[in-house]
């Protein structure tokens, strides 16, 4: 029989996910996961990120749009693109044969626009402009147009001399790649002395030596003029995904990005222009308010994190940063390659054309100023960025930044990946379950899941460096010991005793679950060291991630519920509800098992179920069964 510690787990449940006993206070608001609530996005700073520029531009309240030229009806809705190319006109002095719109969408905070500088209808790859309304007024405006004034009798004629197919394959050896399937494009491109080159422009890339230039080659020489170099340069001085804690160490990581998951690299939105902050086409990491919010530079990507000082220091702050755009972009990464991809509703700013929605890379608030001592996700639907909200956590002196603890950012974007994947990118189908804690325990789980780097399944132990704690937060280790691990289906059963039980003891309770299935499937399969990039071999840790994430797209949307009601009546309600869903997780298990491997992996997966507790008759009821389906032994 469980035995569990009430008032150790009532303080648990009060402090909310990340926190112990030693800082009980009511549940604030803001320490849960508020899913689905919190929607504000900075996007007018975002265009600015999108399309770094020489001029930018903002116009506060926002200033009155000019009427396009040859317009009768003044009163008639504008077209985006024709209010695009009406101001650029306008603003810039240029006329219309000039400008060219690119790309542009409506949302409920704004509209906005992107446009190229063209030339005898051939697009200039390195001036552009992008433009930002707000209730129909131009709130911002950024632009590297060229001042064809002045280039003017210094401008390359736009038919091409040299056909692209001719060009390719200098650019390919010096390269030393091959030019991939995206579509070769004309385009005029501005050199640093002012003259204006027509180029042919592709990609090369090289997946062995992971390099992915785009080639700008002249039109007219053949000569190969300009680079863009989507991966290159990209090293990190971080915690490294499989260190759990910080006093594991700090390494350079060089190129960590996977370009299969992340085709223009980790700093680039649109496959052309480079960040050189930590902001990308995945994630924006940065410290401070939406306003003045401050990014990582490129040159301060291997700023070491100095436990000793104070985590508001100049350089914590930036290796914090640092390690929230790795993190990020790494769960990113991998969970793409099972299968969280723009169709199954990830979290992007560009999406390739392959589905979804794009425009929602995570933001990620470092060391933000709206609490300590915890951290959390919020995720609105697809299309809207997830935000997550990292703290600093006050159990030391100095404090200790949670982003410097792997298990607490992982944590978090796994909220991102299971609201997602479950029930259709709504962000709506986890607020039962969420409630329940099975999020918290998928989130546990997949910290857990990263942390191997070998067929060992040591003990688990969350939140154990920020709270100077060997312990950590929860109420015990994650173990397929039960004798370090106690928790059966049954512990659940606590959660009867007050409302807020329910929230971590059934995360507990699934995520030690899911450990033993974990240790389980690697016992009978093996351990893969290269299951981050290779989702394609069938090891015991392969096959569980995909298990994991096959699982939520199986799963039923659920109803939606409070946790924080601490009403008897909710709570039988709740209980009913979070009874379904243990089991139906599991059988979404089950059934992505069956769907993907012909059931080879059922009895392992069952038998570390019913090891404790969630066997093949347990009913919705927290009693434990131990039972094995027909057939397993
Ligand atoms: C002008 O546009 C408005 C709004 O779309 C419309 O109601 C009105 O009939 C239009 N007037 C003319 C003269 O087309
Ligand atoms: C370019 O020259 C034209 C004609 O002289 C002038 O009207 C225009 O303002 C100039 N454009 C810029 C950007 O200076
Ligand atoms: C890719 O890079 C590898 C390693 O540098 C090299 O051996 C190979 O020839 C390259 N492939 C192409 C197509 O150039
Ligand atoms: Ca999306
Ligand atoms: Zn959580």
């Amino acid at each position: 029989m469980a035995s569990f510690n009430f008032n150790k787990l009532l303080s648990f449940v009060l402090v909310a996910f990340y926190a112990s006993p030693a800082h009980a206070v009511p549940w604030p608001l803001h320490a849960r996961h508020s899913t689905h609530r919190v929607r504000h996005v900075g996007r007018g700073l975002e265009v600015k990120a999108f399309y770094p520029s020489s001029t930018y531009q903002t116009f506060g309240q926002g200033i009155d749009p000019p009427i396009p030229q040859g317009l009768t009806n003044t009163s008639a809705p504008l077209a985006l693109q024709d209010s695009a190319i009406a101001f650029v006109q306008s603003h810039l002095g240029v006329d219309p044969t000039q400008v060219g719109y690119r790309t542009g969408f409506t949302r409920e905070d704004g509209d906005y626009a992107y446009v190229n500088q063209f030339r005898d209808g051939v697009p200039f790859a390195n001036a552009v402009a992008n433009i930002a309304w707000k209730d129909g007024k131009v709130v911002a405006f950024g632009s590297s147009f060229v001042d064809m004034n002045i280039t003017t009798g210094n401008i390359a004629d736009s038919k091409p001399t040299l056909d692209v197919n001719s060009v390719i394959p200098t650019a390919e050896a010096a390269l030393n790649g091959k030019s991939n399937s995206q579509p070769p494009t004309l385009e005029y491109l501005v050199n640093e002395d002012g003259s204006v080159a027509l180029t042919h422009v592709f990609q090369v890339q090289n997946e062995t030596a992971g390099s992915w230039y785009e080639a700008y080659v002249c039109a007219h020489t053949g000569k190969l003029l300009s680079v863009t170099d989507f991966v290159a340069h990209a090293s990190y001085t971080v915690l490294p995904i499989h260190k759990e804690t910080f006093p594991e160490g700090q390494e350079i990581v060089t190129n960590p990005q996977d370009l299969q998951a992340s085709p223009f690299g980790w700093h680039s939105t649109d496959g052309r222009t480079q960040t050189t902050t930590t902001t990308g086409n995945n994630v924006q990491a940065f410290v401070g308010n939406q306003v003045s919010r401050q990014t990582s530079a490129g040159d301060n990507f291997n700023v070491r994190y100095d436990a000793t000082k104070d985590p508001s220091v100049a350089s914590n702050r930036a290796a914090a940063t640092n390690q929230a755009f790795y993190v990020i972009n790494t769960v990113h990464d991998f969970t793409y390659r099972y299968g969280f991809t723009e169709q199954t509703f990830n979290f992007q700013s560009y999406n390739f054309g392959k589905g979804g929605r794009g425009g929602d890379r995570v933001l990620i608030s470092v060391q933000d100023a709206s609490g300590v001592d915890n951290a959390n996700f919020a995720t609105p639907p697809d299309g809207q960025s997830g935000y997550c909200r990292m703290y600093v956590w006050d159990f030391t002196k100095p404090g200790r930044d949670g982003t410097l603890e792997n298990d607490i950012p992982v944590h978090e974007m796994t909220h991102g990946v299971t609201n997602r994947m479950t029930g259709g990118g709504t962000g709506r189908c986890l607020q039962t379950t969420e409630a329940g804690g099975l999020g918290e325990g998928w989130s546990d789980a997949m910290a857990d899941w990263v942390s191997h780097t070998s067929a060992a399944v040591p003990d688990f132990v969350v939140g154990s460096w920020v709270t100077n704690n060997p312990a950590g937060i929860r109420s015990h280790p994650y173990s397929n010991n039960p004798n370090v691990n106690p928790l059966r289906y049954s512990s659940a059963a606590g959660s009867r005793r007050l409302i807020t039980f329910v929230c971590t003891e059934i995360g507990e309770v699934w995520a030690n679950m899911l450990h033993n299935v974990y240790a389980a499937l690697v016992a009978a399969r093996g351990f893969s060291t290269t299951a981050l990039t290779n989702p394609d071999t069938s090891e015991g840790n392969v096959v569980f991630m995909h298990l994991f994430l096959d699982a939520l797209l199986l799963q039923p949307c659920n109803p939606t519920c409070e946790c924080l009601a601490a009403l008897v009546i909710v709570l039988a309600h709740l209980l009913k509800v979070v009874k379904s869903t243990v089991v139906s997780a599991r059988d979404a298990w089950i059934q992505a098992d069956q769907n993907r491997y012909g059931g080879a992996n059922k009895c392992t997966v069952y038998k570390a179920f019913a090891s404790r507790g969630l066997g093949y008759n347990a009913k919705p009821d927290f009693v434990d069964n131990t039972d094995l389906p027909p057939g397993c032994s």
